[in-house]
């Protein structure tokens, strides 16, 4: 029974301190890449993918069939990085605010990252979907096979340079967790927008001073809307009080 405890205290320390966390950043200095481009990993490890530009894309796929997600493929879906510039010039009110935060965020180093946790130690063929940069060299492999025992990275990369089209998955996230993703906070911007028209509406189906209480519903409703789903429960409140 001691015994017994003492192994799995054993067990667990042994793999905890094995455990490691790697680093891959996509898009360094605004060039299609990632970078290390080969990276060896343990079962138990993390690939950390850190998004620093553009907008680019975490997609796995057969080695045979760069550009083309496999079954089931790992993907980050697209991770827009806020530009400075991009930012100023098409936002306004609570989306510049937003923005800006998100210019603040990415100074700070809250970035898009992408946590692979690595299951085997098998090659795994990574590629972006986002325009043409697989075929422009965007790839890389995780547990490469040595020459002459598969698939290597350059082989791959030039089959890749070779392809007709390049696609990225269905459906969203798969494999992986992203953190400090700036495309949600899109999204959110959008809903508070709806949340704001279904407020305006509120108001106008109101009218008369009895109706007074039911815009302050409908704009109550909207405010606590966080997303779209909340604004419209504020365009009906204040439609339904106004009436
Ligand atoms: C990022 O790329 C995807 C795929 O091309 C696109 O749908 C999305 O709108 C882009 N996001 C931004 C913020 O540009
Ligand atoms: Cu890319």
């Amino acid at each position: 029974m001691l015994l017994t405890s003492i192994l799995y205290v054993a067990l667990a320390q042994s793999l905890s301190a094995s455990a490691a966390t790697m680093q891959v950043t996509v898009g360094a200095n605004n060039q299609f890449t990632f970078t290390p481009s080969t990276i060896t990993a343990a079962a138990g490890d993390t690939v950390n993918f850190n998004f620093v530009s553009a907008n680019h894309s975490v997609v796995s796929s057969d080695p045979g069939t760069p550009c083309q997600p496999q079954t089931n493929a790992l993907f980050s879906d697209y991770q827009p990085v806020a530009s400075p510039s991009a930012a100023a010039t098409t936002a306004k009110g609570k989306k510049a605010k937003k923005a800006k935060n998100n210019i603040v965020n990415a100074r700070q180093g809250n970035m898009p990252s992408f946590a692979v946790p690595i299951q085997n130690t098998n090659p795994m063929y990574i590629y972006c979907s986002q325009a043409q940069h697989c075929q422009q060299g965007m790839v890389m492999v995780i547990n490469p096979p040595a020459a002459g025992q598969g698939t290597t990275l350059n082989m791959y990369a030039s089959t890749a340079a070779q392809a007709n089209s390049n696609t990225g998955p269905q459906g969203g996230v798969n494999g992986g967790t992203v953190t400090n993703s700036q495309a949600t906070t899109a999204t959110t911007a959008k809903g508070k927008g709806k949340a704001k028209a279904a407020k305006a509406k509120g108001k106008a189906a109101a009218g008369g001073a009895a109706a007074g209480g039911a815009a302050a519903g409908g704009a109550a409703a909207g405010g606590a809307a966080a997303g779209g789903a909340g604004g419209l429960a504020g365009l009906l409140g204040g439609k339904g009080k106004g009436n």
